[in-house]
């Protein structure tokens, strides 16, 4: 039986760069986003290209009925997941504290925090049972940002949120410690997604002038972390991993000259 890997945030960026990396090393693979097309495509072209068996679940993490619905009901095969990559969010605007859309804010947290504990709480407790029925134990990789380890202007709700991230990592990683779940928290620095465009609205040149004398992390780099991660020995567990580009210390300081 081949392992299986569980992505949120599957239909662009980071997550549908794991599904690929991971699909071509022979795990089959829970893909999971709002863009329904997308997943689908995405799965009949990782069952094509790689002879793996893939398995769409669309919904909103923000919709906590769906979330626990649609991971609970999942056949009883495909509940054996090996891996959770607990990736999807996002990031609404860049304001001034007193000046941020509340909109912003609140879709921030409830996906990136709210949404992101909803997923990791099923997930671990399916996990949880593996564990006692038949010894074999999961691993959760949570999507932090270098935003939740540092707070920088105009990041204030999505910095929180990846503050939260990083806090929550840290207490699954204490909590599941009892079913030997392992528990592993990777923190990007700037990576070229569809994730400015979103942060900005649709605004293109804004969301291309972040990388400006960069080049940043490409999806494919942070995907081949997330899966040297897992091929670790049983007993070896990365907690906690930041990986920026050669140009990006830490969440403010960007060389961006001589380039
Ligand atoms: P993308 O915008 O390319 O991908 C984001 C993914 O999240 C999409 O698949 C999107 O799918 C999904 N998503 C967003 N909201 C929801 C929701 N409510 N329910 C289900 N899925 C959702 O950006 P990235 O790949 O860059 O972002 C992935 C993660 O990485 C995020 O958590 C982000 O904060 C983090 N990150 C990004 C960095 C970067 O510089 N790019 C650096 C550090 C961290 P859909 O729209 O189809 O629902
Ligand atoms: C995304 C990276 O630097 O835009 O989490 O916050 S940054």
């Amino acid at each position: 039986m081949s392992k299986i890997i569980f992505i949120t945030g599957a239909t662009s960026g980071f997550g549908r760069a794991t599904a690929e990396k991971f699909a071509a090393n022979g795990y089959d693979l829970i893909l999971n986003g709002r863009r329904k097309d997308r997943l689908e495509d995405l799965c009949r072209t990782m069952e094509k290209r790689y002879n793996i068996a893939s398995f769409t679940l669309p919904f909103d993490v923000r919709d906590e009925k769906a979330v626990f619905d649609s991971i609970y009901g999942l056949p009883a095969e495909w509940k054996n997941i090996d891996v959770l990559f607990n990736n999807a969010g996002l990031a609404m605007g860049r304001d001034y504290f007193e000046e941020a859309d509340l909109n912003d804010w609140n879709v921030m947290v409830d996906t990136n925090v709210k949404g992101f504990a909803y997923v990791a709480k099923a997930v671990s407790q399916l996990m949880a049972a593996r564990h006692a029925s038949t010894g074999s134990a999961g691993h959760i990789i949570n999507m932090g940002s270098v935003a939740g380890k540092q707070v920088y202007e105009r990041g204030n709700m999505y910095c929180a949120s990846k503050f939260a991230v990083d806090a929550l990592n840290q207490a699954m990683r204490i909590d599941l410690l009892r079913h030997n779940i392992k528990v592993t928290g990777i923190h990007p620095g700037a990576a070229e997604t569809e994730f400015s465009i979103v942060r900005f609205k649709g605004d293109e040149e804004t969301a291309k002038s972040i990388y400006n004398g960069i080049k940043p992390l490409t999806p494919e780099d942070v995907a081949d972390v997330i899966y040297y991660c897992t091929t670790l020995p049983p007993h070896v567990c990365i907690n906690d991993l930041t990986i920026t580009c050669l140009r990006q210390a830490d969440a403010i300081y960007f060389n961006r000259k001589n380039q």
